[in-house]
């Protein structure tokens, strides 16, 4: 925007869907009101060593008794769009069996209060909080949780569906198989790669499974879909080693999703590489085409990508265990809090790719978003020029894949508020919004002003 040339941004339609995303364990906090019960994400927080400071989801935000006054937050952020997800422990506290109508009545006010802002309620149905007692009868290794999640879907769509058009079923199934079943960073903590694809082909199919129930019982028309994250990997050199690494890291991280849920296969290489770990898709009769059923929408949710090389540093192509090897190759590039290299090319890249190999699907940014280490002044005021330059450089990635055909139609910044952001706890901050948790105040960032200027900017309110 320096050299005199016209900011890609400004080349966003007026159309562009606008918005800002959170998640329930993130930011409700009140995690024993109401009927909820615990989630594994509650047991997890308690396992000492697993979350950063002993920090636990227990007050968070405290957004289940603050939720009018964050709604007038995106209100005045001048946004169309509020993608929030719902907590399935307080909606069925034990993962099976009736509605909790206390539970139900807290996400019935919200879109209530959104509608009434004239923001858009975009739900999200699962994002990682399952509840324990199904994590107890087997969690997501175990294919009837795939089934308990299509009637939880239903009884979320049953209180919702007459005001909310747009669903997400799933947030990222990557990090839910593989962060909580095989690398046991995230809830429920397990290590078994063979639970891990077991956990998500479940839930791929539990998505496809919601996607029919869900369809069947509308009356108008709903746009529906799923989010993943994805991740570009790029070889670090053109070596062969170096091109299947990137290849392998591509075929787990993000074709093993992608193809299921557009092509209706796993990738042949990918499946392949399990097997040479010992490890089976549990594919039963038609489960591709339930987890193929066509959606609307994709979510995609980008950080960063990563390069990759296939040798070791003595220059071997195998550990000792036979293994081929596959590592990441740090970067020279500038960080964000979390350690993740700044890499907006590679989002372009990203899309670009995405409508060559998997065209017709209409994206939406789903997240974007990063950590800095923010330094409030003494009215709680951040300026966090890296947040902004990080968001512009991004939403320019965008507008960028735009012009060469990427059909992105949206963009939400992660997050609205700082919140328990997981492992890391309260320590990662990735709100536009500061939240003191002294006090729960919350202050609007540089770059929410930032990304309020943006949005009217392009929709040409200014
Ligand atoms: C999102 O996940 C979550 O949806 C959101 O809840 C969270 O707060 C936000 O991002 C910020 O973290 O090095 O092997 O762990 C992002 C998940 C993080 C998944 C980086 C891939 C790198 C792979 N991504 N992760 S690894």
């Amino acid at each position: 925007a320096t050299t005199g040339q016209a900011d890609p941004i400004d080349t966003l339609p007026p159309t562009f869907r606008w918005g800002v995303a959170t998640s329930s364990y993130q930011i409700e906090g009140a995690v024993a009101e109401d009927g909820r019960r615990p989630s594994i994400w509650d047991t997890f927080c308690r396992v000492p060593g697993a979350v950063a400071n002993g920090d636990t989801g227990d007050v968070a935000c405290d957004h289940y008794h603050r939720m009018p006054q964050d709604v007038a937050l995106i209100a005045d952020l001048g946004l169309d769009t509020y993608r929030f997800s719902v907590a399935w422990p307080r909606v069925q506290p034990d993962g099976r069996g009736p509605v909790n109508p206390a539970g139900v009545a807290f996400y019935d006010r919200l879109v209530d209060e959104l509608l009434g802002r004239g923001i858009d309620p975009w739900v999200t149905l699962y994002h990682w909080d399952l509840p324990q007692a199904l994590e107890d009868a087997g969690g997501w290794p175990a294919r009837d949780t795939a089934h308990r999640f299509a009637d939880y879907a239903e009884l979320v769509f049953d209180a919702l569906g007459d005001r909310v058009r747009t669903w997400t079923t799933l947030n990222e199934p990557w990090c839910s198989a593989m962060l909580g079943y095989f690398y046991g960073l995230h809830a429920p903590g397990r290590r078994d790669l063979g639970d891990a694809i077991a956990a998500a082909h479940h839930l791929l199919l539990g998505h496809g499974l919601a996607v029919r129930r869900l369809r069947a019982a509308a009356s108008g028309p709903l746009e529906l879909g799923i989010t993943v994250n994805l991740a570009t990997a790029d070889p670090a050199t053109d070596s062969p080693a170096d091109r299947d690494a990137a290849r392998a890291a591509d075929g787990l991280g993000n074709r093993l999703y992608l193809d299921a849920l557009v092509h209706g296969r796993y990738p042949e290489d990918v499946v392949a590489d399990l097997a040479r770990e010992g490890v089976r898709i549990p594919v039963e009769a038609d489960d591709l085409a339930v987890i193929s059923t066509p959606f609307d929408v994709l979510g995609v949710n980008y950080y960063f990508g990563q390069l990759y090389s296939g040798v070791d540093d003595d220059g071997r192509e195998q550990d000792a265990d036979g293994r081929p090897v596959r590592r990441v190759v740090p970067r020279d590039l500038p960080r964000t809090a979390m350690g993740w290299e700044i890499v907006p090319e590679s989002f372009t890249d990203l899309l670009v790719r995405l409508s060559r190999d998997y065209p017709g699907v209409p994206i939406v940014i789903t997240e974007n978003g990063a950590a800095f280490d923010d330094q409030p002044d003494a009215d709680g005021f951040v300026a966090d020029d890296d947040r902004v330059a990080y968001l512009a450089e991004h939403l320019r990635a965008v507008a960028r894949a735009r012009l060469t055909g990427a059909d992105v139609r949206g963009y939400f910044a992660w997050s609205l508020l700082d919140n328990f952001e997981w492992a890391y706890g309260y320590d990662k901050r990735f709100g536009i919004v500061r939240v003191d948790y002294d006090t729960q105040r919350r202050t609007p960032k540089r770059s929410a002003l930032w990304y309020r200027e943006t949005v009217h900017r392009i929709r040409g309110e200014r």
